[in-house]
């Protein structure tokens, strides 16, 4: 099995977030990905470089004015503030925006969900490359490897077709899945497993009226855990996409017995729905070691889970999201991925 990595991604170097009204140190650090890196590689995966990835190739989830807003926000937003900062937006246009503003401070909030996602200088470039290692993965697939791990960062699915949010800017499993389900030819079905303990709302906009791409997350319960406003079991799809879409909100404090009985449901609904190959939006921050995440999950669950997905045996392509304990995310990671197949068979 291959992972993908790219070291332009470690470009993107959030200063802080604002939470909870209280600035923080931002949790997504390239040290994450470097604690990846090192175990993948000891634990023998071969580990190689994205092809390059243009802004044609990541149009067919995103927005123009969105990729255009995102390359050139921060030099904007540089020359109007005197100390160079990140943008972080503080105005948002809630529920009924009339219209569309044109300078970078209303910019940044039309375009954003969260105080939490800043744009630094290099962000646009990391997340060119974050999405350029999810859709190499996807290239493999397509040309018949059995599965490909992604080791993206920053993260992306809370990112929709216009807006970033929860840390991300572009929706490196939704790219993934759109290059599966249309790069062989004719459309294929894609599953998406989200397994992030956050909702992954951008992913779910992104195909809540496709009938080819499945979505099904289980994560925390959105009443009490980012992203909120959606994650709910009632937002099954809409249109063609009506019955597609799975949410399977959990309780803060779930035990470990029953969020595998969630992973089961999970699986069910997706071999219901046949794809021809299945994204895992491969989030840790459910561990119990991770303040960023909600759940108490031990290490061995993720190696549970990933024995359970890879049982589908569906040409699979695992997308990292989430995961912010510098100490146990690398060793979830590689649990998981312990049950897929090391060689192409
Ligand atoms: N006090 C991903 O895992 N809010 N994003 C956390 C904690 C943001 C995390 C607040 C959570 C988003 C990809
Ligand atoms: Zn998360």
């Amino acid at each position: 099995m291959k992972a993908i990595y790219s070291d332009r991604q470690d470009l993107h170097r959030p200063r802080y977030q604002f939470a909870g009204g209280r600035r923080r140190r931002h949790p997504d650090v390239p040290e994450r990905t470097a604690a990846i890196l090192e175990a993948v590689q000891e634990a023998g995966f071969e580990v190689v470089a994205p092809r390059s990835c243009a802004p044609e190739d990541v149009r067919a989830v995103h927005a123009d004015d969105y990729l255009n807003y995102l390359a050139n926000a921060y030099e904007a937003w540089t020359g109007i503030t005197t100390v160079a900062a990140d943008v972080i937006p503080g105005t948002f246009p809630v529920r009924e925006p009339t219209r569309m503003p044109g300078d970078i401070p209303r910019l940044a909030g039309w375009y954003c969900l969260d105080t939490e996602t800043p744009i630094g200088r290099d962000t646009f470039e990391a997340a060119m490359a974050s999405a350029a290692c999810a859709l190499t993965g996807a290239d493999m697939l397509l040309s018949g490897e059995c599965c490909a791990y992604a080791l993206c960062r920053p993260p992306g699915h809370h990112a929709g077709r216009d807006y970033c949010g929860g840390y991300c800017y572009l929706n490196n499993a939704a790219l993934a899945a759109a290059r599966l389900s249309t790069g062989a030819g004719a459309t294929q079905r894609v599953a998406i497993l989200d397994l992030d303990a956050h909702h992954g709302n951008g992913t779910q906009d992104i195909f809540y009226k496709s009938d080819q791409v499945s979505y099904v997350s289980i994560h925390a319960d959105p009443n009490a855990t980012y992203p909120y406003f959606w994650g709910y079991a009632e937002e099954t799809g809409a249109g063609p996409g009506s019955g597609f879409n799975l949410n399977l909100p959990l309780p803060r404090d779930v035990r470990d017995a029953a969020c595998l009985d969630a992973v089961e449901l999970a699986l069910a609904a997706i071999e219901r729905f046949e794809p021809a190959f299945l994204v895992v939006s491969l989030g840790t921050d459910g561990a119990a070691e991770d303040r960023v995440g909600p759940f108490a999950l031990k290490a061995a669950t993720f190696e549970t889970m990933g024995r359970l997905v890879a049982g589908l045996r569906k040409p699979s392509l695992v997308v990292q999201e989430g995961g912010y304990d510098l100490e146990s995310l690398a060793g979830c990671v590689t649990a998981f991925l312990s049950a897929f197949p090391a060689e192409a068979e």
